[in-house]
C-alpha cells in the first residue's frame, strides 16, 4: 500500500502546501473525549481560527472512515465532538483503525505520527500524556512519551497534569533526549496552574528563540519532539493546592472504579471537571487557545528558517 492512499488534505490545508505556508497540527482525542459537547466543537473552531490570526494554517488530525484526515471539514469536527463511536487512537491503535475503516481520535503520540507523515513541525495541545503515579507498578506510561522521543515534531502543551506523576515524566523525557523548554517560565507548568515544584530545561523567551532550538535540534539529526510548556494565562488559573486536593480524590475514584488502560485520562479529566464543578473546563479551553497562539507564532518563525 502507498501511503498516500492513506492519507486525505483539507482543502485548506492542500493550498497551504501549495503555497509554501506554515502549518499547525491539531488533535483530536480532545475533541472526543477530552471535553463535553459542545464546548468541544466550540473550542476546536477558535483554536483553528486563533492560528490563521497568527499567521498559521490550522490541520486538526483524525481518523474518518479508515483515512487520516489532515485538517477537518466543520461537519467532521461537529461528528468527532458528538459521536460516542470514535475510538481513542493512538500509536497501537492506527493500523486497526485504518483497515476496517473506523473513526478515530487521534492522542498526541498519533497526531504526531499524522503530522510528521504530512511534513508538519509544530502541534499544539492543552496536556501531553505521561508517567502515571503508581506506573512502578501499574506499568502505565503514556505512548505520548515514546512517540515525543523518536518523531520530529515539536508539541506545544500547557505542561503536565497532576493526575500524572510530574517528576517521573520528566526523567522519561531527560532520558529519551527530549528538550523540555519554558515558554517565559523557569517552572514546569501544571497545566491548571502556571507552576509545579519541578524547573522546565530552559526557560525561552521568545518564539524566534523556540524555532532556532527547535531547527537546531533536527538539523543535528537529534531526532525527536521538543515539548513547549506554556502557562495558562494567570486570569485563568487554578490553585495548585485546590487542584491538588481534587485531584487526589478523582485518583481515588479511577482506583474504585477499576478504571485502568486508555479509559484513565478521559475519566479523569471527567472527574476533575465533576470536582470543579466545571471550572477545570473553563480552565482547559483558556490554556488551548493560549497555545494556539504561542505555537502558530512559533510555526511562522520555523517557517522563515527554512526559506
Ligand atoms: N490531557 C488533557 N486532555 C486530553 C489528553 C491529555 O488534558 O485530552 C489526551 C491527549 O490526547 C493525550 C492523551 O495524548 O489524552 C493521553 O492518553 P493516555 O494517557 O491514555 O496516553
Ligand atoms: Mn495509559
Amino acid at each position: 500500500m502507498k501511503l498516500e492512499s492513506f492519507i486525505e488534505y483539507s482543502q485548506e490545508v492542500l493550498e497551504a502546501k501549495k503555497n509554501n505556508r506554515p502549518v499547525v497540527a491539531l488533535e483530536s482525542t480532545i475533541i472526543s473525549h477530552g471535553m463535553p459537547y459542545p464546548q468541544n466543537v466550540e473550542t476546536a473552531k477558535t483554536v483553528e481560527q486563533i492560528i490563521r490570526e497568527n499567521g498559521a494554517i490550522p490541520a486538526t488530525i483524525a481518523i474518518i472512515n479508515g483515512k487520516i484526515k489532515i485538517g477537518l471539514t466543520e461537519n467532521e469536527v461537529e461528528f468527532l465532538a458528538k459521536s460516542d463511536e470514535i475510538e481513542k487512537a493512538s500509536r497501537r491503535d492506527l493500523p486497526y483503525l485504518l483497515m476496517k475503516k473506523k473513526n478515530g481520535a487521534t492522542t498526541v503520540a498519533a497526531t504526531m505520527i499524522c503530522a510528521n507523515l504530512a511534513n508538519i513541525e509544530v502541534f499544539v495541545t492543552g496536556g501531553i500524556g505521561g508517567v502515571h503515579r503508581e506506573a512502578e507498578t501499574t506499568m502505565d506510561i503514556s505512548a505520548d512519551l515514546q512517540e515525543l522521543a523518536r518523531t520530529n515534531v515539536a508539541v506545544v502543551c500547557a505542561g503536565a497534569k497532576s493526575i500524572l506523576d510530574i517528576g517521573l515524566t520528566l526523567e522519561y523525557l531527560e532520558t529519551h533526549g527530549v528538550p523540555v523548554l519554558g515558554y517565559e517560565t523557569k517552572t514546569l507548568p501544571a497545566f491548571y496552574s502556571r507552576t509545579s515544584p519541578f524547573e522546565v530545561d530552559y526557560q525561552v523567551d521568545s518564539t524566534e528563540e523556540m524555532a532556532q532550538i527547535i531547527d537546531t535540534k533536527w538539523g543535528l539529526g537529534l531526532d525527536g519532539g521538543v515539548v513547549i510548556a506554556n502557562p495558562v494565562p494567570k486570569e485563568d488559573e487554578l490553585a495548585p493546592e485546590l487542584m491538588d486536593q481534587i485531584i487526589e480524590t478523582a485518583l481515588i475514584e479511577a482506583k474504585k472504579n477499576g478504571i485502568t488502560g486508555k479509559e484513565t485520562t478521559p475519566f479523569l479529566l471527567d472527574k476533575v471537571k465533576e470536582l470543579t464543578k466545571g471550572q477545570s473546563l473553563i480552565t482547559n479551553i483558556a490554556l488551548v487557545k493560549n497555545n494556539a497562539k504561542v505555537g502558530a507564532g512559533i510555526a511562522v518563525r520555523l517557517h522563515k528558517l527554512k526559506v
